[in-house]
């Protein structure tokens, strides 16, 4: 279910470009366009939920296949290590209200 105004319904429905890196019927995942580590995917549910707490609470299954998903871009990038990061609030650094898992790799990360 898409909602109006909502950017990563957009990526998602290919109104607005992307980066693809990887989909299935479930997610949809791509790079982030402001990276913060050599390799910088996002990983967005199809579905419309507003953040990570809405979406555990409605479908655990999709956020443990979200992670799934950032196992194996963390595999094909770097060794299988990485930083999974879901900001969860305006005041938590949230931007875009379309829950989405930055996942950062590719390299060693600062602590
Ligand atoms: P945040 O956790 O809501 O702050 O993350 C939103 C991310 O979406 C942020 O890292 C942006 O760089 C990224 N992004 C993007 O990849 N493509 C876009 O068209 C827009 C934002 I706008």
């Amino acid at each position: 279910m898409s909602q109006d105004n909502c950017l990563f319904c957009g990526i998602i429905a290919g109104d607005i470009p992307s980066e693809k890196v990887y989909e299935d019927d479930a997610v949809y995942a791509f790079k982030d366009i402001n990276p913060k580590a050599k390799v910088h995917v996002l990983i967005v549910p199809k579905r419309h939920y507003a953040n990570v707490a809405a979406l555990a609470k409605e479908d655990a299954s999709l956020l443990a296949h979200i992670v799934e998903v950032a196992q194996s871009v963390a595999d094909d990038a770097f060794h299988g290590e990485y930083r999974l990061v879901f900001n969860t609030g305006k005041d938590a650094g949230q931007t875009v209200f379309h829950v989405h898992a930055h996942v950062l790799t590719g390299e060693v990360l600062d602590e």
